[in-house]
């Protein structure tokens, strides 16, 4: 007879893993062992491990309730999660024995983990580092709820078809469900959009608006090497009504479910735009569908133990990642206002002590601005009390700025000039007690330019917070051979206290160390080349050094300037091909937003160029490119182990911060970069003599533009960037459509190269030759690569959140 579910009585952890695993594929998918796939054994796993989350989960949750801790609300459009199977084995320090159960039934664990579809609810950087956060505030046992949308589509699957990106749905959902959420259908809130709004006895009534409802979807976040699991809450849209019967019964197929289609269309899919605003009407439907149903959930939670809303503030802190959930602010007044009769003084109050914002880029055309018009058909009552937000704030800076007009036109929510917009990030400002950036030198930038009237009205405010990422993640799975050589050597708790990597430093120097490293590399480049070889037919030798450029395509990110280097080198070898060149192989990896054409245009020139080289055979070994398609969570754990350099090259001042920078680091890759984001932060700790740092500064970069910017003088000067530049406009890459990259070269010489390509690509050239001369010294090479590792314990997401908890949340950690 089968013994009952519940297994944790079993002595041994493999025996109750095996029950467990066998129970689940019985009575979950009614399988047996012969008839079982794949993905049936790994459900039976992840439902195994899920249960020994749950325990933890239950409770942290009792903890919160009964310890009444101030809670985290951490509000995200973004949450890329990635992989969820690995991790929680590494929580629950139960990986070897769920290896053991599996080879015990016959199945082979590294096999059935790749059929674990990514969670892709985010486009890049500012998703991920959602992600890493939450992974820190569990650990770390901080009360939150992280709260976001369940998109029914991700971020899109990217195909490269002859070069050119193709972008299919990523329907993440369709193939197996998704075991590790759990359906809250109790749980369900109107959402509002539309109508106007009446006044009755001094009280504002938003009527005749249509309702969505959001309904509920938790996922566990398991902290490491501590009890805690948090919860994170992603809401669907639901229908109010499913199918309107009767005009089915008329034959009106479509129709009858029209109504229920747009509703759900709010959540069903990612805006796949990174560093840029869409200004479209579904977006803005999005954005508030989530904060509302978010908000809603939290005042209901606060008033389950509270008879007022006095004390708010002292029990909740809101986070705004970006300025994406920024209508929380006139949500929180609204519900507080209209539905809980506070008066808008006290609550307004209480906004401005329970927000804070997280800004993550300067760029001007990522700054949320919707225009008062959409704003108030969608958003009635949020526009109104939007303007005495406004009113409120401009009176203020009136009395304390006397009357300086041009202030007040300036720092307005409202723009005034053209179409009126309301300003999203001013808003974010005028209602949190904090605002930061996420590196030093963005932070400052922020102070002198988006905000600089803002730094001034409210100098206590700003403040910075520099990125970090989880070091379980991104260096324990990610790259197991590393991971236990360190172990060996200093023992495991970095995993936990990431600053402990520092004890490393002394080993940069010890043979034996430097061996067992370089052979770990080895191995990672060779797993890479191996999956490169069977999914693009490209050989790559891992002893060439491995040049790696992947995050999104965007042309501040500058990955023209990484192709000019590569038909630089091109050209060179062609020219002498008896010089003794260091093999290189170029990698690059990431998405173009779809409707970014430019974007768009470098990655098909990526393609032609590797195809040129890559077929050429004067070139042989000594120069390969690959761009790996479908650049996501999962890719990037098995390319940047197995990376030599990391291409950080942005024009400084426009990267924030950068994440990946830092992950490519902690995994023994040397960086090339500008000094941008928190690239100087990780030149800083990892020592300036184990970094190539080329190119001009943020304060360069100011002075170049001032002084009226000339590409076509860099061009006409340098023989070897005219070469390059012209081949791309000619059709050497593509000779079956000559002037297919007219476009990119008009940019960079007709259109002033707004992201000064060609002013640093000298630096940047001479930086490839110390790189390459380097690399050739190999002890050298490993030994600066081995102080990266060792330099980047301050870059982890447990420091940065401890810094949120104390400067910015006021929040101490819960007792388990
Ligand atoms: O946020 C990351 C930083 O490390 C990167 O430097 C920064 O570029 C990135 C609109 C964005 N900034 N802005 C966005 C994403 C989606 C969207 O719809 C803007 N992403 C960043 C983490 O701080």
């Amino acid at each position: 007879m089968e013994k009952p579910l519940h297994e944790g009585y079993l002595a041994s952890d493999v025996e109750a893993l095996k029950r467990s695993i066998s129970n689940n594929l019985r009575y979950r998918s009614g399988k047996i062992p012969l008839t079982a796939t794949r993905g049936d054994w790994l459900l039976a796993a992840e439902l195994a491990v899920r249960n020994r989350l749950v325990e933890r989960w239950m409770k942290s949750n009792t903890a919160y309730y009964t310890q009444n801790s101030k809670v985290v609300y951490y509000l995200s459009m973004e949450f890329l999660i990635g992989r969820t199977f690995q991790n929680a084995l590494e929580c629950l320090d139960i990986r070897e024995d769920m290896e053991e159960a599996l080879r015990d039934l016959a199945v082979d664990m590294e096999e059935i983990t790749s059929y674990e579809p990514d969670a892709a609810l985010g486009n890049g950087g500012l998703g991920r580092l959602a992600a890493c956060f939450l992974d820190a505030m569990a650990t770390l046992n901080i009360a939150n709820i992280g709260y976001g949308i369940r998109y029914d589509y991700g971020m899109f699957k990217q195909e490269i078809i002859d070069g050119y990106q193709v972008e299919t749905p990523d329907y993440w959902l369709l193939t197996r469900g998704n075991p590790w959420e759990f359906p809250r259908p109790e749980l369900q809130f109107n959402v509002r959009y539309g109508g106007h709004v009446e006044q009755q006895n001094g009280r504002a009534r938003w009527v005749d608006s249509h309702r969505v409802l959001a309904m509920a979807y938790d996922t566990i976040i398991p902290g490491y090497d501590t009890e805690c699991a948090t919860t994170l809450r992603l809401w669907s849209a639901k229908a109010t009504s499913e199918i309107n019967l009767s005009a089915f019964n008329k034959g009106n197929y479509a129709g009858a479910v029209e109504a229920k289609n747009m509703s759900e269309n709010v959540t069903r899919v990612l805006y796949p735009d990174d560093s840029t605003a869409s200004g479209r009407e579904l977006r803005l439907m999005q954005e508030y569908f989530f904060v509302s149903a978010s908000l809603q959930d939290l005042i209901r939670r606060h008033q389950l133990n509270h008879a007022s809303f006095d004390n708010l503030a002292e029990t909740i802190s809101i986070h705004l990642n970006d300025t994406h959930p920024v209508l929380a602010v006139p949500e929180l007044i609204r519900i507080l206002v209209d539905e809980q009769g506070v008066s808008f003084k006290q609550a307004w109050s209480l906004a401005q002590q329970i927000f804070s914002y997280t800004n993550h880029t300067l760029m001007s055309e990522a700054l949320e601005t919707w225009t008062v018009e959409m704003l108030g058909r969608i958003l009635p009552r949020h526009l109104m009390i939007i303007f005495d937000i406004n009113n409120e704030f401009l009176s203020m800076v009136a009395q304390k700025f006397e009357n300086d007009n041009d202030l007040l036109r300036r720092v307005s929510l409202v723009d005034e000039a053209g179409e009126r917009r309301v300003r999203m990030a001013y808003l974010a400002v005028v209602a949190s007690h904090k605002v930061n950036g996420v590196s030093e030198l963005h932070s400052e930038l922020m102070k002198e330019s988006i905000f600089a009237d803002f730094a001034r009205i409210f100098p206590e405010r700003f403040t910075n917070v520099t990125n970090g990422i989880t070091p379980r993640r991104w260096l324990s799975q990610a790259n197991p051979f590393l991971s236990e050589l360190i172990d060996d050597r200093i023992g495991k708790n970095w995993r936990r206290h990431f600053e402990e990597i520092g004890r490393l430093k002394p080993y940069a120097n010890d043979p034996a160390f430097l061996g067992s490293f370089k052979a770990v590399k080895r191995q990672n480049k060779q797993r890479l080349a191996r999956w490169v070889r069977n999914v693009l037919n490209v050989n790559l030798n891992p002893d060439s050094l491995f040049d790696v450029q992947i995050k999104r395509i965007h042309e501040y990110k500058r990955q023209l300037l990484n192709v000019l280097h590569v038909i630089t080198r091109y050209n060179q070898i062609k020219a002498n091909p008896d010089v003794n060149w260091v093999p290189r192989s170029i990698i690059f990896a990431g998405k173009a937003a779809s409707a970014y054409q430019m974007a768009k245009d470098i990655i098909k020139l990526i393609n032609d160029v590797a195809v040129k080289v890559n077929n050429d055979r004067d070139i042989g070994d000594k120069l390969k490119v690959v761009f790996i398609p479908n650049y996501g969570v999962s890719l990037a754990e098995m390319i940047i182990p197995a990376a030599d350099l990391s291409e950080q090259i942005s024009m400084a001042g426009t990267e924030a911060s950068g994440t990946g920078n830092m992950k490519l680091a902690a995994n023994g890759a040397l960086t090339i970069g500008t000094l941008d984001g928190a690239n100087i932060e990780i030149m800083e700790r990892v020592g300036s003599d184990n970094i190539f740092i080329f190119g001009n500064t943020a304060e360069q970069v100011e002075q170049i533009k001032a002084n009226n910017y000339q590409p076509r003088e860099y061009y006409e000067r340098i023989p070897e960037l005219k070469q390059a530049l012209d081949q791309i406009r000619d059709g050497f890459f593509s000779p079956d459509e000559p002037g297919r990259f007219r476009a990119i070269y008009d940019s960079l010489i007709n259109y002033g190269d707004r992201y000064l390509v060609l002013a640093d690509y000298e630096s940047y050239m001479a930086t490839q030759r110390q790189v390459d001369t380097l690399y050739r010294q190999t002890i050298r090479w490993d030994t600066k690569a081995i102080a990266n590792v060792a330099g980047v314990g301050y870059f982890s997401a447990d420091r940065a959140i401890s810094e949120y908890a104390r400067n910015i949340w006021n929040v101490e950690p819960i007792e388990l």
